[in-house]
């Protein structure tokens, strides 16, 4: 007989071409007449949905066990990235699809490149969690992803004249092929209003919330496919909308334009995705977001716990909750609220299984970024809640002083309010006290976490704290972005590197092999060709890609001190223009990161890359020697054309200010060296790469902490190097502002009287090391091999450690064998 395969699952050539064929024409409606390389893109789109279609629903059916414990991940932002081109690495069918996509006359990369990536998160923190999804369906843990979804994501960013300016992301516009909404199971919300005591019909004390309003949640799942097998999980993302219920409709009679303002006020709650690195005012809506997002998720988590035939009492054996940073951690309060108030739990068996259930990661050491709520705006939206957290709080205390008698001063310190003449909910603090694990993201970190911010809590439950250093997924940041480095390794060592990225050791024996040298070095031209093309296209700059690739990409911050680097490039460029012979390594300097919008200094910082930029690359005295770049908008789409092509990786934050950083773990992996302080997760490279494969500068940890301790002066600096003080002069004279000589002034100002990151501190350490790079870059030969050795050595950064650790030492969660649907 005849073998047919399926139009929806088969996966040759021939089938895949005519499913393809077939969903532009039934799904987009278009035939190859009319069709635009949209419509191409989301044919494909469709044609591998329904190819992992099976694949998902079969892993809910085996998910939604009894026995099964499910990890659910919190987290306000998911950076997911593009999804086609991931689906189809971890499908497996990377191949037959670009065949048969060339065989229909067009080109996959280009249809990859239309889609329009989901940027609902701001950097960091929202990547990690895209990374840890990823890895929790590679090894089969059941895990949903939690979170909002956004109708606008993280702005788009445009250069004009040098500034920044932000442009709305529409990323839903043409629709979303990767989602799929499931209105049936949309939950509700309520915020505001008041509460009440009564009696129970058992006699028993109860509170009841009377709220001003209700809001609902529909949720959007899209699937988190594993790699090569039947794993796909969910990552669940609510969108707010108004109830329209008897009553709503009963109560606007006659008002039925008011009925449609309430709509929107309503629909307001999941519009926007917030800046992380902003200041915080008073931002209700953030944490209406907040609260929005994490009820519906409890709410959820609890219908599944009971659907399967679960006791609340037993919660914390099904499931594993993990909060992303405190912005979800309103979610101890609410669990706590929804098993008292409304499953009549008792209040003890109630904090036990909160406790059991919950897990908090730390991100950051920055005093300012803390999360703090004042106590009126947390009183007027979520009145219920604020009198769980004073019984928390006051029962909690009472622990404290059990422990350490008379201590008053340790009273106010760990308490969950911040007293004063405003008084503060301090959302670290509700985290921590009701979560029985708490963790920083490097060992540096964690280290510190236990130092500074929760000393407090550190010397309470020592027993709590851990360490789980961050990692990234290298199916998205190896195979996918540098197809021929992974083809090259896959060639030299067989592929089991995807799965367990400890492997790559094997590649040391390469690292003197000039075959294997010849091949790594010209992969490595041939990522900084592409970029050059990239950046010509987007800028119109043509760089030399045989000059040395020296790359910062990353939120734009002054702690991550971009600036730094800017002075180092004036720095050389004084020298050039004083010695017109001097030889030096050709360099361009490659940035790209977006600046929140109310934050001048960074907004400041742009300008200034900018202005370099433009001083240094009209300058015929300099050329083909020095270059500097801002590329705009950078987003995951261009992470993964920019790591492969780097060469040195910028990681300079002053020691003790980055958590951990992942992006130098993506450069790393991808053959770019390190020039870095020891700060966050650069210890840890650093460590397994080897000291000789990395260039560092810089001050410690403690020596940051000493030299503040005993009186920073950056005048002293200023005046006592000479190279430093033409720079700044230089900025402070309007030498890179031609015709604004005041623009800087803020910059400078800062720098040489207050400087509080330390630039002018770590200056002459940073200008060696960079010039030590420049040396070492001529021996193309040595910094080959200290390429290969750095990559080879970066297995730990895999998120599959990452996962693992997770798995074993605070979750309890293990794989779960997913059978095919048919
Ligand atoms: C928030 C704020 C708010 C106030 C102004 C300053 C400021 C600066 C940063 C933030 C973001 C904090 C959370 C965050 O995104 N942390 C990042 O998490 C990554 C994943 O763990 C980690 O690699 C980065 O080092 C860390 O900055």
């Amino acid at each position: 007989p005849v073998q047919i395969e399926d139009d929806r699952t088969g996966l040759s050539v021939e089938t895949l071409k005519r499913a393809f064929a077939d969903n532009l024409f039934y799904i987009q409606g278009k035939n190859a007449d009319i069709a635009t390389l949209n419509d191409y893109y989301m044919a494909l789109a469709y044609t591998v949905r329904d190819r992992l279609l099976h694949r998902w629903l079969g892993t809910i059916k085996a998910q939604l066990k009894p026995k099964v414990k499910v990890v659910y991940y919190l987290s306000a932002e998911f950076l997911m990235g593009p999804h086609l081109g991931n689906n189809l690495i971890n499908l497996g069918i990377y191949d037959q699809v670009r065949q048969a996509i060339q065989e229909s006359g067009l080109n996959l990369d280009e249809l990859i490149a239309q889609e329009e990536e989901p940027g609902l998160g701001n950097g960091g923190l929202g990547r990690l969690a895209a990374c840890y999804l990823d890895s929790l369906a590679a090894l089969e843990i059941p895990a949903i992803g939690y979170g909002l979804r956004y109708e606008f994501g993280i702005f788009d960013q445009e250069i004009r004249d040098g500034w920044q300016v932000e442009i709305t992301d529409k990323w839903l516009r043409y629709g979303n092929p990767w989602e799929i909404a499931r209105p049936e199971a949309t939950v509700e919300v309520k915020l505001g209003g008041h509460t009440e005591a009564f009696v129970d019909g058992a006699g028993r004390y109860r509170v009841r919330w009377i709220p001003g309003r209700t809001i609902v949640g529909v949720p959007y799942d899209t699937p988190v496919l594993g790699f090569k097998n039947n794993t796909a999980n969910t990552l669940r993302l609510w969108k707010a909308e108004a109830p329209e219920s008897f009553d709503f409709q009963a109560f606007n009679l006659g008002d039925y334009y008011g009925a449609v303002n309430a709509k929107m006020y309503s629909e307001n709650i999941s519009k926007v995705l917030y800046p992380n690195d902003e200041p915080m005012q008073g931002r209700e809506l953030r944490l209406e977001q907040q609260f929005f997002f994490v009820s519906c998720s409890l709410q959820d988590i609890i219908r599944r716990h009971l659907y399967v035939g679960g006791k609340l009492e037993n919660l914390d054996k099904n499931a594993a909750i993990q909060l992303n940073d405190t912005h979800p951690s309103i979610g101890i309060a609410e669990l706590m609220r929804l098993l008292v108030d409304e499953h009549n739990v008792d209040w003890d068996t109630a904090w036990q299984i909160t406790q059991d259930t919950f897990a908090y990661t730390n991100h950051t050491l920055l005093p300012e970024a803390l999360e703090r709520w004042p106590l009126s705006l947390f009183g007027s939206l979520l009145p219920r809640h604020l009198e769980i957290i004073f019984e928390i709080n006051r029962r909690f205390l009472q622990e404290v002083s059990a422990k350490f008698p008379g201590d008053t001063g340790r009273l106010a310190r760990l308490s969950l309010i911040q007293e004063g003449p405003e008084k503060f909910v301090r959302m670290a603090h509700l985290a921590s006290a009701g979560s029985h694990a708490i963790n920083g993201v490097a060992a540096l970190h964690s280290e510190l976490l236990k130092r500074d911010v929760l000393r407090d809590f550190y010397e309470l439950s020592p027993e709590k704290f851990s360490n789980k250093t961050n990692g990234v997924t290298p199916r998205r940041w190896i195979m996918l972005s540098n197809p021929e480095l992974a083809f090259l390794i896959s060639e030299s060592i067989g592929d089991g590197w995807i799965k367990n990225l400890g492997e790559l050791r094997e590649l040391e024996r390469f690292a003197n092999d000039k075959e294997f040298q010849s091949r790594w070095r010209q992969i490595k031209l041939n990522n900084k060709t592409n970029l050059t093309e990239y950046i010509r296209k987007r800028t119109g700059l043509v760089v030399d890609p045989h000059s040395l690739f020296d790359i910062q990409v990353k939120r734009i911050h002054e702690y991550k001190r971009q600036h730094l680097n800017v002075l180092y490039i004036i720095t050389l460029y004084n020298r050039l223009k004083q010695n017109p012979e001097l030889e030096i390594t050709p360099r361009t300097f490659i940035f790209g990161g977006k600046a929140a919008p109310g934050y001048f200094m960074a907004k400041l910082i742009i300008k200034l890359i900018n202005s370099v930029a433009a001083v240094v690359n009209s300058d015929p005295d300099v050329r083909g020697r020095l270059k500097v770049v801002f590329l705009p908008d950078y987003n995951v789409t261009f992470g993964q054309r920019v790591y492969p092509a780097a060469e040195l990786s910028e990681q300079i934050s002053t020691a003790g200010k980055e958590a951990s950083g992942t992006g130098n773990m993506k450069f790393s992996m991808n053959g770019a060296l390190t020039i870095g302080t020891l700060d966050g997760a650069n210890v840890e490279i650093r460590e397994e790469a080897g000291e000789e494969n990395f260039f560092l500068f810089g001050l410690t940890t403690e020596e940051v902490y000493a030299l503040k301790a005993r009186g920073y002066n950056p005048w002293d600096y200023y005046n006592g190097n000479p190279a430093l003080r033409q720079v700044i002069d230089q900025l402070a004279s309007g030498v890179f502002s031609p015709g604004e000589a005041h623009l800087f002034e803020p910059l400078v100002d800062h720098l040489i009287h207050r400087d509080e990151y330390l630039l002018l501190a770590d200056y002459q350490s940073y200008v060696e090391c960079q010039d030590r790079v420049g040396e070492a870059y001529r021996d193309q030969e040595h910094w080959t091999r200290m390429s290969i050795l750095n990559s080879a050595r970066m297995g730990k950064f895999s998120s599959d450690r990452a996962i693992r650790e997770y798995c074993e030492d605070i979750w309890g969660a293990v794989a779960v064998d997913v059978a095919l649907e048919e």
